[in-house]
């Protein structure tokens, strides 16, 4: 290699085509740092106040009333135009203020735009409030690190994707210490309020941090963040308040758009199956709006899963007179059996291929699987609160986690009432590579990491295993088209009326499938000679040979991942209207005292000009619920309604989108993100349908 540019090169690379093709700033960049999203009407008034709304109501778990009595009674509040403001509310709205924000957790795309909202809102009110961004998270609140956000910097990261602007970080602000030193930070740099964009886990840190600074008069505000559309709320009757956290819909376009486009090359190279993992820790919000993006052949949905009910054996239980629990829940094996069914059926089709979506947290509504992931998380929380190291460290290997959990269930106390030799045996069936996944160190908030376990890999263990099986009895045969089978047979001569009705169960029909008793090569063989149509020693013609060749399947699988890179898409249009209202919203509430309270746009699943900007309280959202082995006080995340309109349209239409018979497949093609012109969509699929009256009892 040599070193340094010949001077010509030099002088090639001053050129301005060239300039401009190797510049960082294309147009794409230059037309998004342009675009100036639309504003919902109230938000564009001078001065906006808050209107309580009586009508929705929330059963309040008597534990938010004990913890957080300051803000437990707090209303949901609509932005609504301030009538003739006086002196003093004027003075009082566009006060100087210095106002904190911070990213918690995964990125999602449209967070800059809620702080280019909130700094043009803040801006407006009064040009000397100033905006702070916490760096690298809730950390840069805990260690003070923050920096004045200028203008800048801000117009530099209008509408683009991303977090880059102070980047984000999975600390929970959760334990007493790390609240006194958040507080003394936000009193340091006398911040009038802080605003924490982030999820179910960072809003309930919101809430506490809410009460905590209550009396020293900072005002906290929350803002519904996460790819995984798991932040949504209701009232206690069902009202839709928050129908989706702002960056899904960006995320699930972009996964859509990448496994539309695999439905593309399947149905071309006819060969693969594409196996497409997408990200969702729990909830399956991402794979439901997939499979509505795109159609593809399978899409797994875990709420649905868990739903599952073996009405065999509920019956014969019932006969009994006994209760099966076991008839509750799928197992891995009956799931992978489903999908062998899905894979079989294709095949007899003539399609040797597909595309499957199976969501990242699927596993943890397989009941087995999810008994298993609480029991070790259980006993990992156990270890860390009873000795002065974590389990992780004390027990570094596979071997050595193993070891510990074989004497856990030798022992009598402690932990051993958690695991017993059932799961032990279950979990001692599992690959290696799943056992290591179960024990892979849980993320900073307890949960456990789905994205580190290969999810895909373990179903598709299964999965081969059972089609072996099932080729092995003669169930699982590749269809194969009757006229190709003439046409193959006559060109040597053969009468393929002679052969056909020997080789195939369904010789009438267009699509042939082999009888099943024909197994191997020599079965097909030995049906032949049976009717006489080759003789014992003479060797089988070439065209029927390679119409046994044929009728074999294969199942050859392409593995996926679609997460990280659609998080870090740029933000749909969607995404950055809804983020920039988000910023102008968490403005109106700050500037109306408001705290405790998530800043949200009610019917984001109605045309844009019926969006309606509101402050929905924390504390009456939130519950117990098991982390870290212990209940803890969190806001619920929202799971896929298995009677939403949306579900059921993808329920309704799945044997459709499986296309098991001959001819073509049904996919979809959304195309990529289109941030303008006609073809560019204005909201999630998800919720244009839920949004609908809905067709179903
Ligand atoms: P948030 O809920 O924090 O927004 O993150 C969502 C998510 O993208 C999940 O879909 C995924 O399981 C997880 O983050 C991945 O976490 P990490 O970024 O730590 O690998």
């Amino acid at each position: 290699m040599t070193s340094g540019v010949a001077p010509d090169f030099k002088a090639f690379l001053k050129q301005p085509e060239v300039q401009k093709a190797i510049s960082n700033i294309n147009p794409e960049l230059r037309d998004r740092r342009r675009y100036k999203p639309s504003q919902c009407n109230v938000l564009t008034e001078a001065y906006t106040m808050l209107q309580k709304q009586e009508q929705y109501r929330f059963d309040i778990d008597p534990e938010a009333k004990k913890l957080l009595p300051k803000i437990i009674d707090k209303r949901v509040e609509k932005i609504v135009k301030a009538t003739n403001p006086g002196s003093a509310f004027k003075y009082r709205y566009g006060k100087k203020r210095k106002i904190g924000i911070v990213f918690s957790g995964g990125p999602a795309p449209g967070g800059h735009n809620v702080i280019s909202g909130l700094y043009d809102a803040v801006k407006k009110a009064n040009p000397d409030s100033e905006i702070w961004g916490f760096l690298m998270g809730p950390d840069g609140i805990i260690e003070n690190e923050a920096k004045h956000l200028t203008k800048d910097i801000i117009d530099y990261y209008r509408n683009l994707g991303g977090f880059s602007m102070i980047k984000t970080g999975r600390t929970k602000i959760d334990t007493q210490e790390k609240i006194e030193l958040s507080k003394e930070t936000c009193k340091a740099l006398e911040l009038d309020a802080l605003v924490v964009v982030g999820g179910d886990d960072s809003n309930t840190n919101a809430a506490f941090l809410a009460q905590e600074m209550y009396d020293d008069g900072i005002q906290v505000i929350g803002v519904p963040k996460t790819i995984d559309g798991d932040v949504q709320a209701k009232d206690a009757n069902g009202k839709v308040l928050c129908a989706m956290s702002f960056g899904f819909h960006t995320a699930a376009r972009s996964f859509s758009a990448a496994v539309s486009n695999l439905c593309t090359d399947c149905s071309s190279d006819v060969k693969y199956w594409h196996i497409c993992k997408v990200m969702g820790r729990s909830a399956s919000h991402i794979a439901l709006e997939i499979a509505l993006q795109t159609h593809a052949n399978i899409t797994l949905i875990g709420e649905d899963i868990a739903n599952y009910t073996d009405s065999a054996q509920v019956d014969q239980a019932e006969k009994d007179g006994k209760i099966d629990f076991r008839a509750y829940g799928i197992t891995l094996r009956h799931l992978s059996r489903v999908l062998c069914n899905a894979i079989v059926r294709r095949a007899e089709a003539g399609k040797n291929y597909g595309v499957m979506v199976i969501p990242e947290g699927v596993l943890e509504f397989i009941n087995e699987i999810q008994m298993l992931i609480i029991k070790l998380n259980t006993i990992i929380a156990l270890h860390n609160r009873t000795h002065d190291d974590d389990f992780h460290t004390a027990f570094p290997t596979l071997e050595s986690k193993f070891e510990q959990l074989r004497r856990i269930t030798r022992r009598k106390t402690g932990a051993a009432g958690i695991w017993n030799q059932q799961d032990h045996d279950l979990f001692s069936d599992m690959p290696d590579f799943f056992q290591e996944g179960l024990l892979t160190e849980r993320d900073s908030h307890g949960n456990f990491q789905f994205s580190l376990v290969k999810t895909e890999k373990v179903l598709m263990e299964m999965v081969k295993d059972y089609l072996k099986e099932l080729a092995d009895t003669g169930k699982y045969k590749q269809g194969i088209s009757k006229a190709w089978f003439r046409k193959t047979l006559i060109r040597e001569n053969i009468d393929p009326d002679l052969f056909g009705p020997v080789l195939f169960k369904n010789y009438a029909d267009d699509m042939l499938v082999l009888k099943r008793a024909i197994i191997s090569k020599k079965t097909f063989e030995l049906a032949l000679k049976k009717k006489k149509l080759i003789d014992k020693e003479g060797s089988v013609p070439a065209s029927i040979e390679k119409v046994y060749n044929k009728t074999v399947p294969k199942f050859k699988t392409q593995t996926h991942f679609y997460g990280y890179d659609g998080r870090g898409n740029a933000p749909t249009r969607f995404d950055c209207i809804y983020t920039y209202n988000l910023g102008f919203t968490v403005f109106s509430l700050i500037a109306n005292g408001a705290t405790g309270v998530m800043a949200a746009i009610r019917n984001l699943e109605k045309e844009f000009s019926e969006w309606e900007p509101i402050g929905i309280p924390i504390a009456p959202l939130m519950s117990l619920e098991e982390r870290k082995g212990k209940l803890e006080l969190v806001l619920e995340k929202t799971l896929v309604d298995v009677n939403s309109n949306a579900f059921k349209v993808v329920e309704t239409l799945r044997e459709k989108w499986l296309a098991a018979q001959p001819g073509p497949d049904q996919f979809r093609k959304p195309g990529p993100i289109r941030f303008d012109g006609a073809s560019e969509e204005n909201r999630p699929l998800t919720l244009q349908l839920n949004g609908l009256e809905s067709g179903c009892e």
